[in-house]
């Protein structure tokens, strides 16, 4: 078995990569301590995604590199094993089943955190090799609306725009997309451009009023899922005011008149109706679109996760083509891409109806033309199953093995325990991960461990089609392989050696850029992703590849350092007749809506501090400060229908699942609707998952489930007692109903609730709990701990302090409801190697000591800055702007994220 030549750190060691997280794709400058696999990470001032700026969880970085919960060894149902037993055990099964039951009964599932080319590889072998379809990705959870509705208008999955748009457009509207949060540093790039040209307007068009909603001019909150009839409203208006820009329709648009004749209806009165919206505010956003010669609009989930997501996308899209207003600068549709390598997945062909390099199964002769150049007499013929229809199949048993790759399907799907149900009964489930307790790894039969960001080595493409290499900064942890490795070697164990010849990713990048410019430009055709220009890259100029935005033709490059900045500039689109495709279009409202039983539409998506299912933002003690427990965000009309308190927990729950979060009151929210973050997992809470909940309904065109509207109940749990525990040992297992973990640096916190009372006293209670945690301790043994405790039996109040000499080791306070003492200031605690006599007290009465103040909830995470220091600092020093508090606390001052919530603050406080 060879060995994969390992990327060797140069040894001047400030090595230049890309964030690991979102699709933006920032460039990072990591110093690397190899001896003490350490790094300190910094924004790359030269990188054309962010300049030298890095958000909070592009600044953490450097925390999540760590040993702590990393998958290290392969292991066969729960055996560790050599990696040669893991490639025979793999590929043996996988060639028993295919010989049995045919190739469709085995299936991939990837995603979009691969790195491209371990991407083509993978989808090389089943599509290709073992001859199946059945390679699907969670970009199905994403991307797929917009790679369904950009196919539709222009032919292929191709974004025209580019980032200097932003600085570009006199309107930018954001649909769908809390930026702030989730593209934080194209938020920044917004922020500015709005504070270097006043004149230029940003629109929300969301059903919350997010952060975002901080620089907007205007916030639409639509009702969820009516996008499509917003902007036929605003098509229809384009037409009826005359801003028709019919010398570009007659030139390069089919389809307008149709798309024009869908839309007559929506005149404001209806569209408002249909939207829940005032006519004046939609009269206002039409105006600014219809008279600004660059709007630009940017969009993300709320428009994709939908079941009428393509037609959303199309929507959109009609508006830009009837006015001419795209593929020019500072103009034009923009999808904004989620993962890190979101797009490049969608190149390589990781949709389970694609084929490869933006060729697929529907379009004539592709699956032809891609076997010619694999070599291969066993191509798939036709397409695979969506993720959703997948999972279904390896329920019902057609599927009998599947491997899961760099995702976490048992959190991020839709009907979630169903996908933990398949999985357990399948027969045959391999997993690559590099996180050891993720929730899906615990169904595996055999475990791979794959490399992690900070020691693979590859290419990502972010939103504006940006190629940027990510490089390895450490060795691989462990027995840890990067994924392509890993692939090329089940490959080589199923016989298919002579077309996977690998030894390095730039020997897989080189094959993708060929495939990429094969028979391009044949029968009146041309694919827009050709990177053939890049085809022929020696391994030294792969290594020092700059970020290159494609398409990058070999005339172009690869002296041409920037590529293709906008795709269509001469407007040839990539259709038969060069022209793009206005589409007829009728709202539909979100298929599942709510009843008698289940009132209200719950929607889901994200938190700034988080990434998904939370397997390395978790690591990092400074991002689980800001939003540390699952919460339910509802409206003040709401909680007072349903009997809510803030701050209480609230049991939601529907036909498939039930689930609990702590409850925010707040009129942000649309009566009628809640939302709750995705990102908690099994292994932080025991009932935080919301996946379970969500209902599989999917968009009839790109297949991708409707995450942001599936009807559900609300109530409060009223649990006998509430209470948290702060401990320097982590507890091994849930000890209560509710129970979530917050990791810290020196410590854990676990917010718990229970429905029954004490068996006997919360003393009692606490002494087996802490039993447990000092029972594997060699050093400290149960009986060396000294316990301070305080007791009032009348109003159940129960607080303890546990010390192992002169050190704090545990706190834990209990009472019967869930307003308990203050904890912000109790973590310092943890790290002093002695506590005073008035910290023992301030414990005991649940009370900062004298002259120390509770900081409240972090809202700088880079310089640990909580909400009550803010406060006091606006009202003590009269403060106005954000700048200000950055000048007293530092707070807002590296990364941004959080000026959002300080100018929130402002506002309320002074
Ligand atoms: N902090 C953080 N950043 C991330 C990620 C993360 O996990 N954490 N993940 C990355 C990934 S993979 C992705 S895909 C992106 C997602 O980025 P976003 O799409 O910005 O994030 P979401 O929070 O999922 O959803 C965006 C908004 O859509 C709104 N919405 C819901 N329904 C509708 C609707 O019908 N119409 C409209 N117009 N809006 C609606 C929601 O209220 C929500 O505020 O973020 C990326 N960035
Ligand atoms: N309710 C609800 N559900 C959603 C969404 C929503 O808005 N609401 N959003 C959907 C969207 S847009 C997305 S993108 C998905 C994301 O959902 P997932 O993809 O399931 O979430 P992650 O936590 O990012 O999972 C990535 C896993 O890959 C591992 N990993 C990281 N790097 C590598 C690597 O290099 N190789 C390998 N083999 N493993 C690696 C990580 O440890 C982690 O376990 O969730 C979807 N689900
Ligand atoms: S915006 Fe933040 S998470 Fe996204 S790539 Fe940049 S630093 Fe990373
Ligand atoms: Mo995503």
């Amino acid at each position: 078995m060879s060995q994969p030549l390992q990327y060797n750190p140069p040894a001047r060691k400030i090595i230049k990569t890309t964030c690991a997280y979102c699709g933006v794709g920032c460039g990072v400058l990591a110093t690397v301590d190899e001896k003490n696999r350490s790094i300190q990470v910094k924004g790359d001032q030269s990188h054309p995604a962010n300049y030298g700026k890095l958000c909070s969880k592009g600044s953490a970085l450097a925390e999540t590199v760590t040993l702590k919960n990393r998958l290290l060894k392969p292991s066969i149902n729960q055996q560790e094993c050599s990696w040669d037993q893991a490639i025979n055990e793999v590929s043996h099964r996988f060639t028993q089943i295919i010989n049995d039951h045919g190739p469709d009964a085995i299936a991939f599932y990837g995603s979009g955190q691969l790195l491209t080319e371990d991407y083509y590889v993978a989808n090389k072998l089943m599509k290709g090799f073992i001859g199946s379809g059945n390679m699907d990705t969670n970009s199905r959870l994403c991307m797929s609306s917009t790679v369904a509705g950009q196919k539709r208008a222009f032919g292929s999955d191709t974004m025209p725009g580019s980032y200097s748009d932003i600085e570009r457009a006199d309107l930018i509207v954001l649909i769908g997309s809390n930026t702030a949060w989730c593209h934080p540093i194209l938020f920044q790039r917004i922020r500015v451009t709005k504070e270097k040209r006043p004149h230029v307007k940003v629109v929300v068009i969301d059903p919350r009023e997010t952060t975002t909603c901080d620089i907007a001019d205007l916030h639409l909150p639509l009702k969820i899922g009516s996008d499509v009839a917003l902007f036929q409203g605003l098509l229809h208006y384009l037409d009826q005011h005359n801003h028709l820009d019919q010398a570009f329709i007659t030139e390069h648009v089919e389809g307008s008149q149709e798309s024009l004749e869908s839309a007559r209806d929506y005149d404001i009165k209806h569209t408002a109706n249909l939207c829940n919206l005032s006519e004046a505010a939609l009269n206002q956003f039409y105006q600014w679109f219809a008279n600004t010669d660059n709007p630009l609009s940017l969009y993300s989930q709320g428009v994709n996760q939908s079941s009428a997501g393509t037609d959303k996308v199309n929507a959109i899209i009609n508006c830009h083509l009837i006015t001419g207003k795209i593929a020019k600068p500072g103009m034009g549709p923009f999808s904004l891409t989620g993962q890190p390598n979101a797009m490049g997945g969608r190149e390589v062909g990781g949709l389970a109806h694609q084929l490869a390099a933006h060729m697929d199964f529907a379009t004539p002769n592709d699956i032809d033309r891609v076997a010619r150049f694999w070599q291969t007499d066993n191509i798939a013929q036709r397409k695979g199953l969506a993720a959703v229809e997948l999972f279904d199949n390896v329920a019902s048993g057609k599927i009998k093995a599947i491997w899961i790759m760099g995702t976490n399907p048992i959190v991020s799907m839709p009907n979630a325990n169903k996908v933990r149900q398949a999985l357990h009964q399948c027969e045959f489930v391999v997993v690559s991960d590099c996180i050891l307790n993720q929730d899906t790894c615990a169904e595996a039969n055999v475990l791979l461990p794959a490399a992690g960001w900070s020691e693979k080595d590859g290419t990502v493409t972010n939103s504006e089609r940006r190629i940027s290499r990510q490089r390895a900064l450490l060795p691989c942890a462990g027995e840890s392989k990067p994924d392509w490795w890993i692939i090329t070697q089940i490959a080589n164990a199923m016989g298919y050696s002579e077309a996977f010849p690998y030894e390095k990713p730039a020997d897989i990048f080189r094959e993708h850029a060929r495939l990429s410019g094969f028979e391009n430009h044949q029968e009146g055709r041309f694919r827009a992703f050709n990177i053939s220009g890049l085809a022929s890259l020696s391994d030294q100029q792969y290594q020092n590849l700059l970020p290159i935005q494609w398409p990058v033709l070999p005339s172009t490059a690869p002296d041409d350092v920037n590529g293709t900045q906008r795709a269509f500039a001469d407007f040839q689109f990539t259709t038969p007749s060069k022209k793009a495709h206005c589409i007829a279009l009728q709202y539909h409202a979100p298929v599942n809506a709510t009843t008698d039983e289940f009132p209200l539409i719950l929607n889901t998506g994200r938190i700034r501090d988080q990434w998904h299912t939370m397997s390395r933002t978790a690591l990092a003690p400074r991002l689980n400060q800001h939003k540390p427990e699952p919460f339910v965000e509802i409206h003040p009309d709401d909680a007072k229908r349903y009997q809510l308190i803030d701050g209480a927990i609230a049991t939601i729950h529907n036909q498939q699942a039930k689930m609990q979060a702590r409850i925010v009151v707040t009129s942000t929210q649309h009566v009628g609707n809640i939302f709750v973050p995705m990102h908690w997992t099994s292994d932080l809470s025991n009932r935080g998952r919301v996946g379970p909940l969500v209902n599989p309904v999917v968009d009839p065109i790109s297949f991708q489930p409707e995450s942001k509207s599936t009807p559900v109940a609300i109530s409060l749990y009223e649990a006998n007692w509430h209470g948290f525990i702060l401990s320097r040992q982590r507890l091994a297992n849930a000890i209560t109903d509710y129970h979530v973990e917050v990791p810290n640096t020196d410590h854990y916190r676990v917010e718990l609730a229970h429905t029954e009372a004490f068996a006997s006293s919360p003393q009692q209670w606490a002494e087996t709990v802490v039993q447990s945690l000092y029972h594997t301790n060699t050093d400290i043994t149960f009986d060396k701990l000294e316990w301070q405790t305080y007791q009032d039996s009348s109003q159940h109040q129960y607080r303890a302090a546990v010390f192992y000499q002169q050190q704090l080791e545990a706190v834990i306070m209990i009472g019967p409801i869930p307003k308990l003492p203050e904890r912000d200031w109790i973590p310092q605690l943890f790290s002093q190697t002695e506590i005073s006599y008035e910290e023992r007290l301030a414990l005991l009465s649940g009370r900062p000591p004298n002259g120390s103040s509770n900081v409240g909830p972090i809202v700088c995470a880079c310089f640990n800055v909580g909400e009550n220091t803010i406060i006091d600092a606006i009202q003590t020093h009269s403060v106005s702007q954000y700048q200000q508090v950055g000048e007293l606390l530092k707070a807002g001052t590296n990364c941004g994220s959080c000026v959002p919530d300080i100018k929130r603050l402002i506002k309320k406080h002074t």
